[in-house]
């Protein structure tokens, strides 16, 4: 099972499960968050798909045959009939940084959608719900009326500690909806921790014309990049695709390996998407070949690794591949997608940084030029603004600098924007990526 059902997962969980030993053994059923195209289309064509993996001179295209089911994330009837299904031990997720609906400790109670979630639940634990942990504890729910076994989730978002923090929001929201669920949960579902690495764009229709002109019919191809990563640690509760046979690696701690991938990668991913697009860049490969920007991303890297635990030699040859990945012009990675949902994104791919750098007396300059052309795209009525606060965005759209701010800092971290000298170092940045 899987839920987030875009070009991400079929990059990656999708493409492992396709190439492990036993995929002859495995099938994933997907759903979409809410829309019913991609699952349409999928369906249409069996859930095949081609995926490109290209690089300048290297182009690689394959079809990809694991998703046997494709549904829209609204065919709650089809989520509940594979709850009750023995066969399906495993649940993987990708529903954005956001779609968690985090609040400061599980879930986020202030968030309508949860309290309407909430009110379905309880009144009929069959009924469609919004979110994806409500998604998620109503299949529970139907599981354990099924008398199902042993089900492992596996999130696949780029959040530190993903497990973890999955578990808290579901286990939360079983405490509003049904508590007598938890005995159960304990009982029979694990949650592992996740490291996912592929860069992927949202497919466009120049994917399609170069599926076709590769000899593929295909409404719903995927280009990716030929790097992949997916690090795993914890335990399962049945069994699950061989995916180690595919490349992946199973592991004890998978900190080190996020924190690397979250800062390095997706950090100097949000500083490129915000200092890109204010220079008028539109791609990563754009942006990242912009001295300017470049040189803030080089300062970024160098700060970030101050703060990573993996081996320096490690850490170097990451950042050459990473400088390999970034320049590759065979991928349209559009800055505006990175851009979206700034406020779940900053906090786990900046702010870590920024703090101990702060604790340690040191000014960062590559984290201020991060979180100056996000407050510069806010501020600008830019891309920064596609975000789940939107509405606590908009009123600083046009403020002055220094006030607009600190209001923006706090935002992110409340003990930001009372570090006086940190809101003069980002004030006093913006004028350095000048729209
Ligand atoms: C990107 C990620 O959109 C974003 O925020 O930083 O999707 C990134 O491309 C992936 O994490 C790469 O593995």
């Amino acid at each position: 099972m899987h839920l987030g059902l875009g070009a991400f997962f079929r990059a990656h969980q999708a493409w492992y499960t396709a190439h492990a030993d036993d995929a002859a053994e495995w099938g994933i059923a997907a759903f979409t968050g809410r829309s019913r195209a991609l699952a349409d289309t999928l369906t249409a064509q069996d859930g095949l798909y081609t995926l490109a993996e290209l690089a300048p001179g290297a182009d690689h295209v394959e079809t990809v045959e694991s998703v046997v089911a494709a549904h829209a994330g609204t065919d709650h009837e089809a989520l509940l009939r594979y709850a009750a299904d023995a066969a399906v031990t495993v649940m993987t997720t990708t529903v954005t940084e956001a779609g968690y609906v985090r609040g400061a400790s599980g879930i986020d109670h202030e968030d309508s959608r949860v309290a309407a979630d909430v009110a379905t639940l309880r009144a009929d634990p069959r009924a469609p719900v919004q979110t994806a942990p409500a998604r998620i504890v109503a299949f529970l729910l139907a599981r354990r009326a099924a008398g199902g076994g042993g089900l492992t989730i596996v999130p696949c978002d780029n959040l530190p500690s993903n497990g973890d923090v999955l578990r808290d929001v579901v286990e939360d929201l079983t405490s509003l909806v049904d508590p007598s669920l938890q005995a159960w949960a304990d009982e029979h579902l694990s949650y592992v921790t996740t490291m996912v690495d592929r860069i992927t764009p949202a497919s466009t229709d120049d994917d399609v014309a170069r599926a076709r002109a590769a000899g593929f019919d295909d409404a719903a191809p995927v280009a990716t990049e030929p790097f992949a990563e997916w690090v795993l640690a914890g335990e399962f509760r049945g069994p699950h695709p061989a995916w180690e046979t595919a490349g992946a690696t199973f592991t004890d701690d998978v900190v080190p390996y996020e924190e690397r991938k979250l800062f390095l990668l997706n950090g100097a991913h949000s500083l490129l998407a915000y200092a890109g697009s204010a220079r008028g860049h539109e791609t990563v490969a754009e942006a990242f070949a912009d001295p300017l920007v470049r040189s803030r991303v080089e300062a970024w890297w160098d700060e970030a690794c101050r703060h990573l635990t993996l081996p320096a030699g490690d850490l170097a040859a990451y950042r050459v591949a990473l400088t390999a990945r970034f320049a590759n012009t065979s991928i349209r990675h559009l800055l505006a997608q990175i851009a979206k949902d700034g406020t779940q994104k900053l906090p786990v791919r900046i702010l870590p940084t920024l703090r101990r750098e702060r604790t340690e007396g040191r000014m960062p300059d590559g984290a201020v030029a991060a979180l100056a052309a996000w407050i510069a795209s806010v501020r600008a009525g830019g891309p920064a603004l596609d975000d789940p606060l939107a509405e606590r965005l908009r009123p600083l759209v046009g403020m002055p600098a220094d006030a607009g701010s600190r209001d923006l800092l706090a935002l992110l971290d409340p003990a930001l924007a009372q570090d006086a000298e940190l809101v003069r170092a980002v004030v006093h940045a913006q004028v350095l990526v000048p729209r």
